[in-house]
């Protein structure tokens, strides 16, 4: 395609996936690291699992295409933040904001940008807690500040989340039914939303823990 980068700027762009996944490792094992200290000290585990992603090129053109940048390194470099993702599925909702909170407070993590969708659900009932964090990677020349994109959900709104994407990208049943189905995904997103709470509620007087 024309918008695809050409061989030199290809390299480049090799380079910035070479980064963007580097990071990606720090924070995944920012994150193992927490996740077993939990085990060990509060007999509690916050997170079910993770996901690394590195965005694919065809996705990563069409988000500036979208978004009106041209596909150049610079543009890339400023504009996009989500070269580099991980998905994390915790256990319970609170497990979804401790681990932001012990992840955002060590020193050389920093917040970038955060979008809570928990509070504030995405008009069709999408749920999540979107952050971009800035870590540094150490190279051969020095260390470079890497930008990953974190998004934290419970189990249950991965489920939803999983279901209503590939219900976005069916192009082939016809638009009512899709329409009927967003429909009915909008209500089970709540649904979902105050069992998880309920049974919240059940763990924590089984299992006492204060951080
Ligand atoms: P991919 O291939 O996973 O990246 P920004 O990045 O903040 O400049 P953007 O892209 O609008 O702008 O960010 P947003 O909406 O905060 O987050 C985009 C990502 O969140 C999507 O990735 C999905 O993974 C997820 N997401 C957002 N809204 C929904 C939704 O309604 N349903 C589902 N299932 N997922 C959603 P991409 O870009 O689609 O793809």
């Amino acid at each position: 395609p024309k918008d695809m980068p050409d061989i030199k700027n290809l390299q480049k762009l090799g380079k910035l996936y070479q980064l963007g996944e580097a990071g990606a490792n720090e924070i995944g094992t920012k994150l193992e690291n927490l996740d077993a200290e939990f085990q060990v000290n509060y007999d509690h585990n916050p997170i079910h699992h993770m996901e690394e992603r590195m965005k694919d090129v065809q996705s990563l053109a069409e988000k500036m295409r979208r978004k009106g940048y041209e596909m150049t390194i610079d543009n890339i470099e400023m504009h996009i933040f989500d070269i580099a993702g991980i998905r994390v599925i915790t256990n319970y909702i609170d497990d979804v904001y401790l681990i932001e909170k012990l992840l955002v407070n060590q020193s050389d993590v920093t917040l970038i940008k955060r979008k809570d969708y928990i509070k504030n659900p995405k008009a069709s009932g999408y749920r999540s807690l979107h952050l971009v964090v800035s870590v540094p990677v150490f190279q051969s020349k020095g260390s470079r500040d890497v930008n990953v994109e974190i998004q934290i959900r419970t189990v249950g709104m991965d489920m939803w989340a999983s279901l209503e994407h590939k219900l976005r990208y069916k192009n082939d049943i016809d638009d009512k039914l899709v329409s009927q189905y967003s429909n009915d995904l909008h209500g089970y997103a709540e649904e979902l939303s105050g069992i998880e709470t309920k049974m919240q509620g059940i763990y924590k007087k089984l299992n006492n823990y204060e951080v």
